[in-house]
């Protein structure tokens, strides 16, 4: 009999964030050297293999003329990327003003921005006309790339208008949205001069989508405090359109970790890992040089523990590595000054001659060396002062199969509701506090650690990055067949 083609073809997903999973630099011979980037959003995605995935974003670079724009796109079509190019102006406008100077610390609790007041409120109004602008921009090239049947998938608070823009353009077109950031109080969101027009631009999709049940409950009333719509338990229905709202929980790609640890390569940087801290506790924070990540706030923790415990001195180091991010922006680059400052004046307090108690790095590590570090860590400290989920605690927990050291873990990361019953949780503002769970960590029992380890290592290993997205995916399918039916009865 003739041979038949049996395979059964995925559903075709287009995943649309701000950015691609990789990061284009422009060579002299104008071709271009595509990176992969570092961030929570492309660790969890990455991971996700049961769909026909495109990723649709910008790629990070001002590409002004055709020429290089057509380089571009052929070379990201091998990696299934399509590019949105933005301007100067646009990125200056919509991704270093309204996303991240507006947004970003909105959600996370920080405010409006508190410096030259008037001066912001005159730009507000510029910065999110080009916010919009910039989300029809990825809105026109989804219409570009999409079939009938795809689902479209829109990641968090850079894209919160393009649901409206691509249900106005086409009614039909399977839309989910999904925040990796808080969604914030109410009384917060209420702060916002857009605050009407986001909301009711994030309900045009069929599933709107958040880590924890928090966020989603934030959400509701949010829209029923600023809109007057009343949640139901399925979500929210206006003019006799149901928006589905629920909590989906992120993960990681665990088996990748669990198997990296057992490569060569891996092994050889444990070993000298092991062999550089012979005799020291290892503490290691991993983050991206963000003030939500808390990391002052860490350091200033461990410098008190070190005062306050002078035996643990030559005993115990912290690895800080913290990848810089949106480094044009003035706050960040204050931040950065910051944290060399106080990690200068703890190591000069603590030092000696042979050794330093904290080792900080402005820098990304290659995926085998973090996992080398993750292992050899005795103590894993996430602070963040708010994380909507916060994967560097995952990841961490992946690793740590043989060694079963601790996390401490803040409780205003969305992490700390599923990890939260084998970390020790930690408001990251009350330094005697995060001081004194340093402590317990250190001195913590074999048997206490294994419990609290074997805890957040079923959770981790059970609640993947693919579970994630198949059950969004697979929400968001049936909340349109369920659509469909209601508008049949
Ligand atoms: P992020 O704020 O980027 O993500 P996080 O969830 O911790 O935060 O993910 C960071 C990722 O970058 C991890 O995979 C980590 O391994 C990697 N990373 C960080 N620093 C690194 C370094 N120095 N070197 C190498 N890799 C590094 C956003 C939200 C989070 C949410 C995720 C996913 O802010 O709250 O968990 O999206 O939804």
């Amino acid at each position: 009999c003739e041979s038949q083609d049996f395979r059964i073809s995925k559903q075709r997903l287009l995943v649309v964030a701000n950015r691609l999973p990789v990061s284009a630099v422009r060579r002299g011979d104008d071709s271009w050297q595509l990176e992969i980037s570092v961030g929570g959003l492309v660790s969890a995605l990455l991971g996700v293999k049961e769909f026909d995935t495109r990723w649709i974003g910008w790629a990070g670079v001002n590409v002004p003329d055709e020429i290089g724009q057509k380089a571009l796109t052929k070379a990201l079509a091998e990696k299934r990327c399509i590019p949105v190019f933005l301007d100067e102006e646009i990125v200056h406008q919509y991704y270093n003003g309204y996303c991240n100077n507006i947004l970003w610390p909105l959600f996370h609790y920080l405010g409006l921005p508190q410096e030259d007041r008037l001066a912001t409120t005159r730009s507000f109004q510029s910065q999110f006309d080009a916010y919009k602008k910039a989300n029809q921009m990825f809105a026109d090239v989804i219409y570009e790339h999409y079939e009938e049947d795809d689902v479209v998938w829109c990641h968090d608070y850079h894209l919160m208008f393009l649901p409206k823009c691509l249900k106005e353009h086409n009614s039909k077109m399977k839309v989910g949205w999904f925040l990796h950031t808080p969604f914030p109080s109410s009384e917060i969101h209420r702060t916002l001069p857009s605050r009407s027009e986001l909301l009711r631009s994030v309900l045009a999709a069929d599933l709107v989508g958040f880590h924890t049940y928090d966020y989603a409950r934030h959400f509701l009333s949010a829209c029923t405090r600023i809109l007057g719509i009343e949640g139901t338990p399925e979500g929210v229905e206006d003019q006799g359109k149901l928006t589905r709202v629920a909590a989906f929980p992120i993960g990681i790609d665990s088996d990748r970790f669990i198997r990296a640890l057992a490569l060569p390569q891996v092994q050889d940087h444990m070993k000298e890992l092991k062999e550089r801290f012979a005799g020291r506790k290892v503490m290691l924070g991993v983050d991206r040089l963000d003030m939500i990540k808390g990391i002052p706030q860490k350091i200033l923790a461990f410098e008190k523990f070190l005062e306050e415990n002078p035996g643990w001195r030559d005993k115990v180091v912290l690895l800080q590595i913290a990848v810089p991010t949106r480094t044009d922006v003035p706050e960040y680059q204050k931040l950065t000054s910051q944290v060399h400052e106080i990690v200068g004046r703890i190591n000069g307090r603590f030092g000696t001659l042979t050794a330093v108690p904290i080792h900080h790095l402005d820098r990304s590590l290659d995926f085998h060396a973090l996992c080398a570090l993750y292992a050899v860590t005795d103590v894993a400290l996430v602070t963040s002062l708010r994380d909507g989920m916060n994967l560097v605690s995952y990841e961490f927990v992946a690793c740590q199969a043989s060694k079963k050291g601790v996390l401490i873990l803040s409780e205003f990361a969305g992490a700390a509701q599923s990890l939260g019953a084998g970390a020790i949780l930690v408001n990251p503002w009350n330094v005697t506090e995060v001081a004194s769970s340093i402590g317990y960590a250190l001195n913590m029992p074999a048997n206490e650690r294994e419990k609290r380890h074997h805890h957040n290592f079923m959770h981790v290993t059970t609640h993947t990055s693919q579970e994630w997205a198949a059950t969004f995916i697979s929400e968001l399918n049936d909340t349109i067949v369920e659509a469909q039916l209601r508008t049949i009865q």
